[in-house]
């Protein structure tokens, strides 16, 4: 099927039409979208890509051994099967697995977010799949993005959608604030994109608007590109991982000249002098000041004095972004970022306050729709055990062993079977050498993948899953005024199947097919969902098509709410009527509750802590892995918008002027990042825009390994997860700590291997029944 009709479709990172002309797919932006993502051009190449998986397939050692733990995952070959026998072996496996073992042996987790479209969701159908036909699975709690302060956020000032999604509006900050001190700055890479659709990239717009009315950008960042030029802003370069020390010191400075908002800081929020007893050092005779700081943050006393006086008496937005706390002690920039904007006496205000991880995602800052498309329903998970998402591979490793989690004392399951569908853990997670050994030791590991990921070749049974233009679906988010009718523009690839194709059969086999489907094929579930939002939005008089004509004119648009700001501003107007949903009702600088769990790693109040990963002799740079601006994480790596960003094939890592000459390396060398984890080949980038110290390799390079065996793996193409370290940011949240990490940097000796990323692995044939393999 290649229709020449245009057709309406819709990413993560926008809304588009189809069409084809001649053998080439034509991707045109949304007309009505003002800043369309580059990243669409990832998709015009992508669909009949080499790296595609075109039929189901299975690893050759779980094949002729059977299912048990197998160090060869990573560096075996695949062979063929049908889709009958594909099906009979998952179904039988799970039969066993959750027969022996029960469902609490399935983690079901499945990480990864998957396509836009809302029915096809993968995770949504993984899990719904296990909840109906096997009665449950052992899940993961939070994401990679937030796990610390999702956290965090309730015990503090409340629910982290309510404050995120809602806690302002870009129109508010382009009409009122002047100055906006954002902390891990406003990329515009991360606002493109937004799980289940964006079909307005607004951001560059009011960040213009702001700059061009006279607002105040300052970017406190390792990273100059984390400020847009349209914010015509400061850049303020801060030693990664060190902004809790900074604001501390302008905490003190606020303090010790009589600058905070007492009567704010009383009237609305609980702990304000405990904190000052901390600034003061009142314990243990340390003063949090800004000499104390500057060594710390490497920003001079002075300009962190001066940078107080800028926000003193001005309408101030503090931003943290979601980056800061994907790190050790990653809750308590994203604390003190709150304190600062209470101390400030901000909250609550028009453009002023505290707007948590505002531009991270281009959900935020936006205004929600009245009525928001319905989810598939998952069905109930029989099974109560969780591990927080970031554990994974720690769950795998150290079954029965005891870990600490928001004030519990939780225990890891004993997992057998993993079914994943919709990520790819070998980009999300850390320390992948780690990952595999901890994926190796599973009975079996089942993965549905659009294409040859490196965590399709991990595992033991790969299932080929159409991607969102070889199907129907509905694009949407609740942030996002259009509903998208996601047309089918191709046939699928090869056998590809989608998913919910492929869990209906495996739910025949396993005896809950009716459980699972409620009788309806994909096109009904558009139809049902699609159907409850009408009615939904009838409720509140308001009429939309139905469901033919919508698909038939592709887009919708919906009514919204203008609720950007609401808790805040509530809470100003009147805290004992309208009180924070927190312990107290009030901004927590104290949390009694996380005081209460006695954490040394995150205590009551918000303090600084050394993390354990510090540049020293050997490993003297530190490395930021953050988002990559040419793809959504791994998505899409061989489209050719992200391949036209690399360099050789190879992924960028940049750094500093200064460090590329003491060591030698000129832009276009192929350098090598090395730490006691592993080594990552890329290709260097030499630019004044990130400080001396520091070198920035993004995330979403598939990985790569030279031999993928090795206990410390050479990745040929980028991927900086071979680097990070698997720990959580605290015994409060057990967050993903992967944005910061050290390293050995230099310039790499010999002829650099050609990077194979995207060559699918070795297909074997079958051997003979009995041939004693
Ligand atoms: P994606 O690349 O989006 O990454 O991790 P995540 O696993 O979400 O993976 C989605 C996968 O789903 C892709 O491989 C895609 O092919 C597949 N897929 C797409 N559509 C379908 C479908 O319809 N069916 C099936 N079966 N598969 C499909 C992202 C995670 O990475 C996140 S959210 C963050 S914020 C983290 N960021 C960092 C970071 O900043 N630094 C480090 N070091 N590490 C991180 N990891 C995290």
């Amino acid at each position: 099927m290649t229709s020449t009709h245009r057709k309406t479709h819709s990413s993560h990172w926008g809304a588009f039409t189809a069409r084809w002309q001649d053998d080439r797919l034509v991707i045109t932006p949304f007309s009505g979208d003002p800043d369309p993502s580059p990243l669409l051009q990832n998709m015009a190449n992508a669909l009949g890509h080499r790296a595609r998986i075109a039929g189901p397939m299975v690893r050759r050692g779980w094949l002729e051994q059977g299912p048990g733990p197998d160090n060869r995952r990573g560096a075996d070959e695949y062979v063929a099967l049908s889709w009958p026998e594909a099906y009979e072996r998952v179904a039988a496996e799970l039969q066993r697995v959750a027969g022996e073992s029960g469902p609490e042996a399935i983690f079901g987790g499945s990480y990864g977010w998957s396509s836009a479209g809302r029915f096809h969701h993968a995770q949504s159908q993984v899990h719904r799949f296990l909840n109906t036909t096997l009665g449950g699975y052992v899940r993961s709690v939070n994401s990679y993005s937030s796990g610390a302060s999702a956290v965090l956020l309730p015990h503090i000032i409340g629910d982290i959608n309510e404050i995120a999604r809602r806690g302002v509006s870009w129109q508010e900050i382009a009409q009122h604030t002047e100055v906006m001190i954002s902390f891990g700055g406003l990329a515009l890479k991360n606002s493109q994109v937004a799980s289940g659709g964006l079909s307005e990239h607004t951001e560059r717009g009011f960040i213009d608007q702001a700059a061009r009315r006279g607002a105040a950008f300052i970017s406190v960042s390792p990273l100059e590109s984390d400020l847009p030029a349209e914010a015509r802003g400061e850049w303020l370069p801060i030693r990664p991982g060190t902004d809790a020390a900074l604001i501390l010191a302008l905490l003190h400075v606020l303090v010790s000249r009589r600058w905070s908002d007492e009567a704010f800081l009383a009237r609305y929020c609980v702990g304000w002098e405990k904190l000052v007893a901390y600034l003061r050092g009142d314990a243990d005779g340390q003063v949090r000041d800004a000499a104390w700081a500057a060594p710390i943050c490497g920003i001079p006393a002075a300009r962190i004095e001066a940078l107080a006086a800028r926000l003193h008496g001005r309408r101030v937005m503090v931003t943290v972004a979601h980056s800061l706390q994907r790190a050790e002690h990653g809750e308590q920039p994203v604390w003190l970022g709150l304190v600062l904007a209470a101390a400030l006496g901000q909250p609550g205000l028009p453009g002023g306050g505290y707007a948590y991880a505002l531009g991270a995602l281009g959900h935020y800052g936006k205004h929600h729709n009245q009525v928001a498309f319905p989810a598939l329903p998952q069905g109930k998970n029989g099974i109560d055990r969780f591990i927080p998402v970031a554990r994974v591979a720690d769950m795998l490793l150290h079954p029965g062993e005891k870990f600490f989690y928001n004030g519990r004392h939780l225990t890891y399951p004993s997992i057998r079977l993993a079914y994943w569908a919709g990520g790819n853990p070998f980009h999300h997670h850390q320390d992948l050498a780690r990952l595999r050994r901890a994926f190796c030791r599973l009975d079996t590991l089942i993965v549905h993948e659009t294409a040859w990921t490196a965590t399709a070749r991990h595992a033991d049974i790969v299932l080929p899953a159409t991607m969102t233009l070889e199907r129907e679906d509905i694009g949407g988010a609740p942030t996002d005024r259009h509903l998208v009718a996601m047309q089918q523009a191709a046939a699928p690839y090869g056998e590809a199947k989608d998913d919910y194709a492929i869990f209906t059969e495996l739910a025949r086999r396993l005896g809950g097919e009716a459980a699972f489907t409620e009788g309806r094929g994909a096109r009904e579930w558009l139809a049902h969902l699609y159907q409850q939002m009408r009615e939904r939005l009838r409720e509140r008089d308001v009429s939309v098509p139905d469901f033919a004509t919508f698909w038939q004119q592709g887009i919708l648009e919906l009514p919204q709410d203008q609720d950007g700001g609401r808790l805040l501003r509530a809470f100003r107007q009147d805290p004992e009527r309208n009180p924070l949903p927190t312990p107290s009702g009030k901004l927590e600088i104290f949390s009694q509750a996380i005081a209460g769990f006695g954490y040394a790693d995150c205590p009551g109040h918000p303090v600084w802590l050394e993390p354990q990963q510090r540049p020293d002799q050997q490993h003297p740079f530190y490395l930021i892995a953050n988002q990559p601006e040419s793809r959504l994480h791994s998505q899409l790596d061989f489209g050719q918008y992200s391949v036209s960003r690399k360099r050789g094939g190879r992924e960028i890592c940049r750094l500093n002027p200064d460090d590329a000459r003491r060591l030698g390396i000129t832009t276009g060398d192929v350098v090598e990042l090395v730490n006691g984890r592993g080594t990552v080949l890329a290709s260097a980038e030499v630019s004044a825009r990130i400080m001396p110290g520091v070198v920035q390799l993004p995330t979403g390079a598939w990985y790569d390994p030279v031999d993928p065996l090795a206990e410390k793996p050479v990745c040929r193409h980028g991927n900086p997860n071979v680097l990070t370290l698997d720990i959580g940011t605290s015994s409060l949240s057990q967050g993903c700590a992967g944005q910061i990490t050290v390293v050995r940097v230099g310039r790499f000796a010999g002829e650099a291997p050609e990077v194979r990323a995207f060559e699918p692995p070795v297909a074997a044939s079958r051997r003979p029944e009995n041939s004693g393999g």
